[in-house]
């Protein structure tokens, strides 16, 4: 099921991410700093049409129904023309750089630009969400630097962040990687554990909670975006990648991998993505039990990222749930945290 995906990954160098950070920190927008528009995809076609017989066709342009593509707003770009901005910079390898001087970035999914645009979009989203949480206002900034995505054709169906330089990376194997959000987004995830815990990852158990958090953000992220659009969810919420997977899987719905799994320590294989779904299955019911206590999904978010940084870079998933158990009491009260606690100890995790 997730065959080798992702198995690339590597860490940011606290270094690297500390010096980009500083540079970053207190710049002010350059003057031409403005707000696009893009065709993108609302999060990604079979979610937002629940038609699970889509396929990519060779990338072709008529695969995908003109009635799928969204007309967004790309919010700090830098004024350069290019899909530059505060958050995200974007680079090909594949295709010419998009470029507009008017803002206006249209492009099909056979044109290498759409993916330029889906992956600036976004990025800036993921941000913009984390922000909007008050990471960098009234609590630390998580990432909060222009991150280099690169789109690139290298054959494998694979993504994955690297360290030098500090950059995402998008494959094109079976249906191009940055045309389904949730591949975009789950990337992003790995940076936000690298911004918040330098050299998180060095267990398997954190590596598990490190691919469990990418896809959790991932539904996260396009559930909060499809909300604030008003996009459509025609497919499971806790199915991750549902057109990119359409590539690789022949089970329907198409799913990379889901957030409701059963899957308990007791189901450990010692390969990260597959267990991560022991994590990221705690983390769904409890964003449900918040949901239960009247609590929303952004006050369990914040406290799940307000948590992280207490992580240990080689935590294990009783000490990491631990973290989220206190995080949650403090901000949130003692019933929150008990959600909690019931949420992990249903997987076997226990504190
Ligand atoms: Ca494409
Ligand atoms: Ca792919
Ligand atoms: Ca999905
Ligand atoms: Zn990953």
């Amino acid at each position: 099921m997730t065959r080798g995906r992702h198995v690339l990954l590597t860490m940011v160098t606290a270094a690297a991410l500390a010096a980009v950070t500083a540079a970053g920190a207190g710049a002010k927008p350059p003057s031409g700093t403005a707000t696009g528009t893009g065709l993108v995809f609302m999060v990604n076609p079979v979610q937002s049409s629940g038609n699970e017989s889509l396929v990519d066709a060779k990338d072709s342009a008529t695969a995908v129904p003109a009635n799928q593509y969204a007309r967004v707003p790309l919010r700090n770009l830098d004024g350069s023309g290019y899909l530059r901005g505060r958050w995200v910079t974007v680079e090909s390898a594949t295709g010419t750089p998009a470029y507009s001087a008017d803002g206006t970035y249209a492009y099909n999914r056979h044109d290498d630009q759409f993916e330029q645009v889906m992956a600036y979009f976004w990025v800036n989203q993921a941000q913009e969400y984390i922000q909007s949480l008050g990471f960098g206002s009234t609590l630390p900034p998580v990432v909060m630097q222009p991150l280099d995505v690169k789109i690139d054709q290298f054959g494998g169906d694979n993504s994955y962040e690297i360290d030098k330089p500090y950059r995402l990376r998008y494959g094109k194997g079976g249906v191009d990687d940055a045309e389904d959000a949730e591949v975009i987004v789950h990337e992003y995830g790995h940076a936000v554990h690298a911004s918040q815990v330098p050299g998180f990852g060095t267990s398997e158990e954190a590596s598990s909670i490190g691919e469990a958090w990418g896809d959790y953000l991932a539904v996260s992220v396009g559930l909060d975006a499809a909300k604030h659009y008003g996009w459509p969810v025609r497919t499971p919420a806790a199915c991750v990648a549902d057109w990119d997977s359409t590539s690789y899987t022949s089970d329907v719905p198409h799913c990379l991998r889901r957030l409701d799994s059963n899957l308990t320590v007791a189901d450990k294989t010692g390969e990260p993505h597959h267990d991560g779904m022991i994590w990221s299955r705690a983390l769904w019911d409890a964003r449900q039990a918040y949901a239960a206590l009247g609590k929303s999904s952004r006050a369990f978010d914040t406290t799940l990222i307000d948590a992280q940084f207490d992580f240990a870079p080689d935590t294990s998933f009783s000490a990491a749930a631990a973290a989220v158990y206190a995080k949650a009491l403090a901000r949130d009260g003692q019933a929150a945290a008990s959600a909690v606690r019931n949420a992990f100890a249903a997987r076997g995790i226990t504190f």
